[in-house]
């Protein structure tokens, strides 16, 4: 109305920041933050207004379902891409409520966590037999050791595991860059869509078996809060949102490397049968290595953030990146030192390289327990291989986005643990 009209800080302003954003990727809103003394960042992006939120006040605003809504937050080219359309991403209150049961019931509790960790942990000991003299990329063997685990635990029959790895790797890739990356990702996503859309059609037809238990099954007799199963392509859509954030843990596997690289006194500490440890290096891994940016929704209606108005409507991005490296937050937030969450455990609402809030009412990731259990599992086994780091670029950029390993993390001269 006119009064929102009149608030000189609503005034959009002149420029649209989706330049600066693809210029400098993770350092964008951090750099934004600490340009203004507002408890918020008033930008653009592809034309609409935008205010970004850090820290754990700002998480549990932001996770407030009465606060925003998802329905409408996440850009198409994000959905053709990475998520898909129609995920659980993308729903709101009691349909997001019910397909969220459907993931938590698949990911959380001992039992399911271990059974897809084991299920990793066999093919990652399998394929170390066969890197002994030859030069491995480890960005690219983790993803299909974690392609093989995750797809024998949902109950997905794959024959090779090479292709299907580089497709869920590309939909992650691809899904915040113009040009071929972009393309790669789209192709990825429409070739798995198909392919799982057949699978749960023959599932329901009788013509394929879905193991009992698995999450094929589950997600294939899952029925939503409308009383209806998943279309073949939605339930494809949430199959592919189990099976590749588990692959994209390899985005993680590669920077256990690079950290271990970085601080190779850490390696003894690891490998040193301290369970404490190894969950503790795995929340630095998280924490300190660049991989979801940000996350973000829409004002459900107008609201107020310590005394800023946001008009409803508007998009709201909590930057996550920034959170976990701020200096208020934590002590040398740009040095990787696990021993920060031995001292402390990590809190709820202060570490979210996976989102905040309620994992079970709100979007927070699903995955964060298998994520923690998968590292906790690799770091230590990475951590006992001997093998030599060749010359190689390892460097991050961080205006890549998803920033990786620009290597890949090239291993040689591999000898297999004793
Ligand atoms: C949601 C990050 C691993 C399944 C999310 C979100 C982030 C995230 C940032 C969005 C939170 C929000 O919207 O507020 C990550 C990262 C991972 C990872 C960095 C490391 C590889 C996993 C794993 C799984 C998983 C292993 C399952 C096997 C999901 C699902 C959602 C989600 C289903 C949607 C939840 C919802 O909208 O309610 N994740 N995740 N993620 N994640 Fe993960
Ligand atoms: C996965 O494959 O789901 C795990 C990796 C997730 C990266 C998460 C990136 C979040 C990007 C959100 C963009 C929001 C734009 C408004």
């Amino acid at each position: 109305g006119t009064r929102r009209a009149m608030d000189p800080r609503l005034r959009p302003p002149a420029a649209d920041s989706s330049l600066a954003l693809l210029a400098k990727g993770y350092a964008w809103l951090p750099d934004r933050r600490r340009r203004t003394t507002a408890p918020l960042v008033r930008t653009r992006l592809m034309g609409q207004p935008v205010v970004a939120l850090h820290g754990p006040g700002a998480v549990r605003f932001f996770y407030d379902e009465r606060h925003v809504e998802r329905r409408t937050a996440l850009p198409g080219p994000v959905l053709s891409t990475l998520f898909g359309h129609g995920a659980v991403h993308t729903l709101d209150g009691p349909d997001h409520r019910v397909r969220k049961g459907m993931f938590l019931s698949l990911l959380t509790g001992a039992e399911a966590v271990a059974g897809l960790v084991d299920r990793v942990a066999a093919e990652w000991d399998e394929a170390v037999e066969s890197w002994p003299g030859r030069r491995v990329v480890l960005f690219d063997e983790a993803s299909r050791v974690l392609t093989r685990g995750v797809c024998q635990w949902a109950g997905l029959t794959v024959e090779d595991a090479g292709p299907l790895a580089g497709d869920l790797v590309a939909m992650v890739d691809g899904f915040a860059s113009p040009g071929p990356r972009h393309w790669r990702a789209r192709r990825a996503r429409a070739r798995c869509e198909a392919w799982l859309g057949r699978l749960v059609e023959d599932v329901r037809s009788g013509a394929a078996t879905a193991p009992a238990g698995s999450a094929l099954e589950g997600i294939v007799r899952h029925r939503d809060a409308d009383g209806r199963v998943l279309d073949p392509h939605t339930a494809a859509v949430e199959l592919l949102n189990v099976i590749r954030p588990a692959v994209a843990v390899c985005w993680f596997v590669t920077y256990a490397a690079h950290a271990l690289r970085l601080r190779p006194e850490l390696r003894d500490r690891l490998t040193g049968d301290d369970p404490a440890y190894a969950v503790a290096f795995a929340h630095e891994v998280r924490r300190f290595y660049p991989f979801a940016p940000f996350v973000g929704g829409r004002a459900a209606t107008d609201l107020q953030w310590r005394g800023e108005p946001i008009p409803s409507g508007t998009l709201i991005l909590l930057d996550l990146y920034g959170q976990n490296h701020d200096p208020g937050l934590w002590d040398d937030p740009y040095t990787f030192e696990p021993r920060r969450f031995l001292q402390r455990p990590p809190q709820p609402d202060e570490l979210i390289p996976q989102g905040g809030g309620d994992c079970a009412t709100g979007h927070r990731c699903p995955g964060e327990d298998v994520t923690i259990a998968l590292l906790r599992a690799l770091g230590p086994r990475l951590a006992l291989l001997e093998y030599e780091v060749p010359d190689q670029d390892l460097r991050i950029p961080l205006n890549r986005m998803p920033a990786r390993v620009r290597s890949g993390f090239v291993l040689d001269a591999v000898r297999a643990p004793a």
